[in-house]
């Protein structure tokens, strides 16, 4: 039976050594909780660190870890002092955290941080491999473990691989920072699904793929290695029912069973009928705007001093990462804060802030949020926050109001809240006064809206929904049609090759024969090219046919003195072999005028590319452009052409990177007709890399060998990674040899 596997840095109960003795902490989590129903399934496992160091564990303690995991199906990943100190405090917590908050000014680029967290990445995708059979789903959790997926992907390929990302991904020009930013994404691609919580974190996402890579994006699908990895947001959610439910028994709680908090916060409104609780509750980060909020409240009581004495802003921060420098300055800096302002309003009956730096049991949590009149959550930036979602589910009475900021991914699905930028203090305070004073009716109406979408996606829902995506993908690992070219097949082209008597080769070349250039002209053929086709057309049964969308001027110039077929301009003009030139088609090219002028002004707007004007067509070549700017421009051309020419006989072709308006009356199909109907051949290769030559592919017979260059959608029958295994296929035929399957991987 298969099975799925967890992977994040922690696993759901971590450990503490207290005077030789073990204590286990099961999390509370938001993660914990939404991937309980996927692991507690079957014979489902979860891998991760214990929290404990190869130092701090000996032979018993060890084993006494490993029973306790093995029972709540946990799997520990064994790390020193010194991977935590590189891997974790370092390169995770140091380079990766800050840079995808915006931190650049806290981001460090250390090497030997870097190649500890390629250690431990293979540490982690190690046991996974140790654990996982053929069939298994693998679900990897977070920026500690981005290297995870292609690591594991490089072992074994029949794992169904999901990737989720906890925090922002930032925009290309943030992540182009990076020195390791090709093997980074690498790794994350080695999926099957990359999830973000927005759907802005998935375009940033794309957009470095698509620069950084190359690679080519349809949608929200990445073609990769001949596979196509999905990527998608899915909004995380959290155990609105354990919230929901703690809040209803707050309200109900007798008056023994009430916690110290509890009293506390119920004294203060009976002291205080007119004072409100504004609450926040972070962990101690420097992306949750801490500071920030603290000046703007002070702001807010200068703003308005009516209502000095009549808030107070409770403050809870759970101490993070204290070994961190940055750290142990925002905790300085939050305490002097929150000193000075104390200081300078506090009167013999209030002081404005209450502020605990600790952890809180839950029960005191949702006491925190049941009790507070608003939430104030001002991240710089989160890649979620389930503080605000946590809020909402607490509020049993289905009043209070939540200010959230913007720089929050939960900011994109929680429109009723008052959203509000962390950085505009005069907008917090008048958004405060706001919700100080919003009448009763609205702030019924704006919550019971958030807790029908927060209790509908829950965190449940959104685990279910992210392996939904993931098994969804697993029934079409492969959606290209078309075979992976590999040892058996070639072997088989081979001996079909050898045993045929008549043979036709149809060769594309831009793209298949060369790689593609910059600037057209320079992509002209090699003496190694001339010497391997030269081969091959020096056997009299062998038709070597060179078809492109080049014109005939260009091919006459590199091949007339060869004994190639060539077809020029899409299929227009053919020479069978060393004959003459001959018309395939009759077309006027006087649209063109018309035309023209509309490309050019797509040139004008759009840097880099440039009209290429043929004998029977005009191209526009973007490949040196900005790739996001002209996929815009190669849509908007595609419909502007599109109308111009519906009743005009001419078509719009889209090839790589390239945008042909032309007759529509030609194409490769018709010319491979031509020829087909010319010769008897009981040995077709046809070999082509982009749109224009599926015209060909279609054209010819089911017992031919076609071959499409990229792994895209495709007619042909098989395809090949790129193009620079084309000429080791021709080699092979020019020798009639065998070839070796290294070529092929
Ligand atoms: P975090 O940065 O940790 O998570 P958040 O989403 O707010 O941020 O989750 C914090 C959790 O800790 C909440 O469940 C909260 O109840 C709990 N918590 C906070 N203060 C506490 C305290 N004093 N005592 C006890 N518990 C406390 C990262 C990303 C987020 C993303 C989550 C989930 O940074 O943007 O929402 O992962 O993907």
């Amino acid at each position: 039976m298969n099975k799925t596997i967890i992977v994040s840095n922690r696993l759901p109960v971590s450990f503490k050594i207290d005077n030789q003795h073990l204590h286990a902490e099961t999390s509370i989590g938001g993660l914990a909780t939404g991937m309980k129903s996927v692991h507690s399934e079957g014979n489902g496992i979860w891998i991760g660190w214990s929290g404990l160091t190869e130092e701090q564990l000996n032979e018993k303690l060890t084993e006494e870890v490993d029973q306790a995991l093995k029972k709540e199906k946990c799997i520990t990943v064994s790390l020193n002092e010194n991977d935590v100190e590189n891997f974790y405090y370092g390169f995770s917590n140091r380079t990766l955290w800050p840079m995808f908050h915006y931190f650049m000014e806290y981001t460090e680029f250390e090497l030997d941080q870097w190649n500890s967290y390629k250690e431990v990445n293979q540490k982690f995708a190690d046991a996974v491999l140790e654990h996982a059979n053929d069939g298994d789903t693998i679900w990897v959790h977070d920026y500690q473990l981005m290297l995870v997926p292609q690591m594991i992907r490089d072992r074994n390929p029949n794992l169904t691989i999901g990737f989720f990302l906890h925090i922002p991904y930032p925009s290309y020009e943030i992540f182009r920072t990076f020195p390791w930013r090709e093997e980074l994404l690498a790794g994350i691609l080695g999926a099957n699904l990359i999830g973000f919580h927005t759907y802005d974190y998935v375009r940033h996402f794309l957009s470095s793929v698509k620069r950084i890579t190359g690679l080519e994006t349809k949608f929200n699908d990445v073609l990769y290695n001949g596979r196509i990895v999905k990527v998608d947001s899915f909004p995380m959610g959290i155990d609105y029912d354990r919230f929901h439910e703690a809040a209803l028994e707050h309200k109900t709680r007798p008056e023994d069973k009430k916690s110290d908090l509890m009293l506390k916060l119920e004294e203060h409104s009976q002291h205080f009928s007119d004072n409100k609780l504004i609450l926040s509750i972070d962990r101690m980060d420097y992306t949750k705007g801490i500071p920030n909020r603290i000046r703007a409240f002070e702001y807010f009581l200068n703003k308005y001093p009516e209502y000095k004495e009549r808030v107070r802003l409770v403050m809870l921060a759970v101490p993070s990462r204290s070994n961190v420098p940055q750290y142990q300055k925002l905790k300085s800096e939050t305490d002097e804060l929150v000193g000075r302002i104390n200081g300078k309003f506090a009167t013999v009956n209030w002081t404005p802030i209450w502020y605990f730096y600790r952890s809180m049991p839950f029960e005191d949590l949702v006491d925190l949020y049941a009790s507070s009149h608003v939430a104030l959550i001002t991240p710089i930036r989160d890649g979620m926050n389930l503080v605000a979602k946590e809020y909402i589910a607490s509020r049993a009475n289905h009043d209070g109001v939540l200010v959230l900021s913007e720089m929050a991914g939960a900011a994109k699905e929680m429109h009723e809240a008052l959203l509000i930028n962390p950085n505009n203090f005069e907008q917090i305070a008048d958004t405060l006064k706001q919700a100080l004073e919003m009448p009763h009716a609205e702030q019924h109406v704006r919550i019971k809206e958030l807790k029908k979408r927060i209790s509908r996606y829950n965190v449940e829902k959104w685990a279910e929904e992210f392996m939904k995506a993931l098994e969804s993908g697993k029934n079409t690992p492969d959606m290209l049609v078309s075979k992976k070219l590999d040892e058996n097949i070639i072997n088989d082209m081979t001996d079909s090759c050898s045993n045929s008597k008549k043979r036709l080769f149809l060769l594309d070349y831009d793209g298949t024969l060369v790689g593609f250039k910059n600037n057209p002209e320079a992509a002209m053929p090699d003496d190694d090219l001339y010497d391997i086709l030269d081969r091959l057309a020096a056997n009299e049964n062998n038709e070597v046919a060179i078809i492109s969308g080049r014109d005939r001027n260009t091919l006459e110039k590199w091949f007339s003195h060869k004994n190639y077929t060539l077809i020029t301009d899409h299929g227009v003009w053919l020479r069978k072999k060393s004959k003459d030139w001959e018309a395939i088609e009759r077309i006027k090219s006087d649209w063109k005028d018309k035309i023209r002028p509309i490309i050019e002004t797509f040139v004008d707007r759009t840097p880099g590319s440039f009209l290429e004007e043929k004998n029977y067509s005009l191209a526009w070549h973007y490949r040196k452009s900005d790739s996001e700017l002209a996929v815009i421009r190669a849509r908007e051309l595609g419909l502007v052409l599109t109308s111009l020419i519906s009743n005009n006989s001419l078509a719009v072709l889209e090839g790589n990177k390239v945008l042909e308006i032309k007759n529509s009356n030609v194409n490769k199909g018709r010319a491979t007709a031509k020829l087909l109907a010319a010769e008897d051949y009981d040995f077709i290769f046809a070999i082509g890399d982009d749109w224009t030559d599926e015209y060909m592919f279609e054209e010819l017979p089911q017992s031919a060998y076609t071959v499409k260059v990229g792994a895209q959608k495709t007619q042909a029958r098989y395809y090949i990674k790129d193009n620079n295994d084309v000429r080791k296929i021709l080699e092979g035929f020019a020798k009639k040899e065998k070839y070796g399957s290294e070529l092929y991987n």
